[in-house]
């Protein structure tokens, strides 16, 4: 009806209004996808990085959609995150298009974790999720090779240069093996998942992504890593983020 149609106009309007407010405040706070297997501690770690922290045991159930978080800095020293959900895959792949292709983050955290990634319970069961961690490790290799594709695409099409942080969680499980570990997951290491990383690294080109692997711990089992420990990772993590994101 064309009474109707001063309202759409308007309505119009303010839609693009705020897509121009939107757009300043993305350009503001560079956005960063958070990817990795289900059970890896992504969500723990980003409530570490946004800095809210979640009561422990709260963060047991795996999540359907894709988390926003932002982290509000100093004089617009923050991030936006985007945490694509690892559990289930059909909601997986539309999340990795959009972070990857629809709108495009600036930079990538892949979390990983030493064949640590906590299993989900299938639904109807009870009692804990039987763990193998060979069959973790190769499921995260999967996971890997899939989202590295996707890096590598973005990588191209894009005119400016992207990172990426692998971030090697859950190391107070393995607190005697952190530098070891690391290094498995790091480019040049000849292992499966450094053959990839190189490999993904050619084909984006080494002035199109950077790409660094540091350790973290967002959750403390037991004393082999003290919360200094902890929050020395972390500030380190973060450091590194707001300098690849030119925020110093
Ligand atoms: N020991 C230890 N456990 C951790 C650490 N980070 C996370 N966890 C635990 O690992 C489990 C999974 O963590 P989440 O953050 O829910 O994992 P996620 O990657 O978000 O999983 P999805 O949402 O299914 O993709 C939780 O029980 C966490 O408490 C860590 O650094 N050390
Ligand atoms: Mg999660």
């Amino acid at each position: 009806m064309a009474r109707t149609r001063p309202t759409r106009a308007v309505s119009g309007a303010l839609g693009r209004g705020r897509e121009r407010v939107t757009g300043v405040f993305q350009r503001r706070y560079p956005t960063v996808a958070v990817t990795g297997m289900t059970g890896v501690g992504k969500t723990e770690l980003v409530d570490h990085l946004v800095g809210r922290a979640q009561p422990e045991g709260t963060a047991e159930s795996g999540s359907a959609v894709m988390e926003r978080r932002v982290r509000r800095g100093r004089r617009l020293t923050g991030f936006r995150f985007r945490v694509v959900p690892g559990e289930n895959a059909a909601t997986r792949l539309g999340a990795l298009d959009e972070v990857f292709h629809d709108d495009p983050v600036d930079g990538v955290l892949h979390v990983v974790a030493h064949g640590h990634a906590t299993g989900r319970r299938t639904a109807g069961t009870t009692g804990p999720a039987v763990v193998d961690r060979e069959d973790q490790l190769a499921r995260e290799l999967e996971d890997w090779t899939v989202t590295a594709h996707r890096i590598a695409a973005m990588a191209v099409r894009r005119p400016h240069p992207t990172w990426l942080v692998v971030v090697v969680t859950k190391v107070d499980l393995y607190a005697d093996e952190v530098d070891e570990v690391v290094r498995s997951y790091s480019p040049g290491s000849g292992t499966p998942f450094g053959d990839r990383l190189d490999e993904l690294r050619a084909l984006a080109g080494a002035a199109k992504l950077s790409i660094d692997v540091l350790p973290a711990c967002s959750h403390l089992d037991g004393d082999a890593v003290s919360a200094q420990q902890r929050d020395a990772y972390l500030v380190a993590l973060e450091a590194r983020m707001a300098q690849l994101s030119g925020h110093d």
